[in-house]
């Protein structure tokens, strides 16, 4: 099985008239559109639910930054290296908010950095594929910026409130990384025709990959049905995929680029883009551990843990340091 499981998923949601009388007042919270709080009591699969979701999040945050920490050494220009080092800063910070408003949920910061670092929780597929070249940043910017928006706007009207809170701050920045993403593929693409050749190749490597930013397809997602009842999620996967490639291939014929799906057709009728669905048999065992790049990002996080132990180690002295010398003064 590919998915973790939280004791409600694949058995449907639970009807009113098996609801505890707790249960019905939190459904109808809910419901009334108010936000849950981390005092107010909630379900235990409620919390389980949120703290792999919000946690998964936090570590795509902090792995995320690995594909473009990659090109900060050879960014082009000055300038766009220091707009390069501020969205990978930003994406540390968004990881920062994600722990601390999973933290609220009465799980710590090491014990979910342990499940990263031990493979027991997962972090957005997208980030096991490599960025080979200076166009990938565009692309990454453009496209996985551009996708995890999507996903992210309505995740600031979600039901628990410190998630809906960091969420606001988070699409804030999200919304200037895509730009900066677009920016740099403008560029490319109007450039020389080795430029512009790098820019579709790295849209076509990152087209599917960003497809499957929003998850299986409706039919194949176990957590949706209870996640959409609790207001977890707002909007199920295919909703959010379908509007990202509406948005996006006015954006490729922008560029004066092609889409990688040769298929792609205007729906009248539908108001949207028919579209090819990326290779789910990839984007499952990418999951599975087995993407181009996942074990390289666990052992750079391992390596990472490893080698910042002296100064976790540091600061907690010195903490333990300033609090016996205010005890002493006390
Ligand atoms: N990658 O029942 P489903 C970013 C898992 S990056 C890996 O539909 P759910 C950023 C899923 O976790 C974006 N795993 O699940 C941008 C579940 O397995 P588990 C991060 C995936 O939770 C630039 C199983 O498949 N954003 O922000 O209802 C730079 C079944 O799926 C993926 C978020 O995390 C995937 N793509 O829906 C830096 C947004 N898709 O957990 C950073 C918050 C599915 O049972 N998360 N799985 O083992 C969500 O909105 C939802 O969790 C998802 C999946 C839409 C992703």
């Amino acid at each position: 099985m590919y998915a973790q499981m939280v004791k409600t998923a694949g058995t449907g949601v639970k009807k009113p008239k098996d609801m505890t009388a707790e249960e019905k007042a939190f459904q109808a919270k809910i419901d009334r559109n108010e936000k849950i709080e981390p005092k107010d009591w909630m379900p235990d699969d409620y919390r389980a639910t949120l703290i792999r979701q919000i946690g998964q999040h936090a570590h795509s945050e902090i792995v995320g930054q690995l594909p473009e920490g990659n090109w900060l050494t050879r960014a082009p220009t000055l300038e766009r290296k220091a707009i390069l080092l501020a969205k990978v800063q930003d994406e540390a910070g968004h990881g920062l908010y994600l722990y601390s408003a999973c933290e609220t949920l009465g799980v710590s910061r090491d014990e979910l950095t342990e499940m990263l670092l031990n493979g027991k929780m997962k972090y957005s597929s997208i980030f096991n594929y490599p960025t080979l070249n200076w166009a990938d940043m565009g692309a990454v910017g453009w496209l996985v910026d551009g996708a995890a928006i999507m996903n992210q706007v309505p995740l600031q009207r979600t039901s628990y409130g410190p998630y809906s809170r960091a969420m606001v701050r988070i699409c804030k920045e999200e919304s200037f990384h895509q730009r900066q993403g677009y920016a740099i593929m403008m560029k490319m693409a109007a450039g020389t025709a080795d430029q512009k050749r790098m820019a579709q190749d790295a849209l076509d490597r990152l087209w599917f990959p960003s497809l499957m930013m929003f998850g299986p397809s409706n039919k194949e997602s176990v957590h949706s049905e209870q996640s959409m009842a609790w207001r977890i999620k707002i909007n199920t996967n295919d909703e959010l995929r379908q509007k990202f490639v509406d948005q996006t291939v006015p954006q490729i014929e922008f560029l004066g680029l092609t889409c990688p799906d040769k298929d792609i057709k205007w729906n009248e009728e539908k108001g949207g883009y028919d579209y090819t669905d990326p290779d789910w048999s990839e984007f499952f065992a990418v999951l599975k551990g087995n993407g181009p790049c996942n074990k390289d990002r666990l052992a750079a996080r391992n390596a990472a843990w490893k080698n910042g132990a002296w100064v976790r180690d540091a600061m907690l002295a010195h903490a333990r340091k300033k609090a016996a010398r205010k005890a002493v003064a006390a």
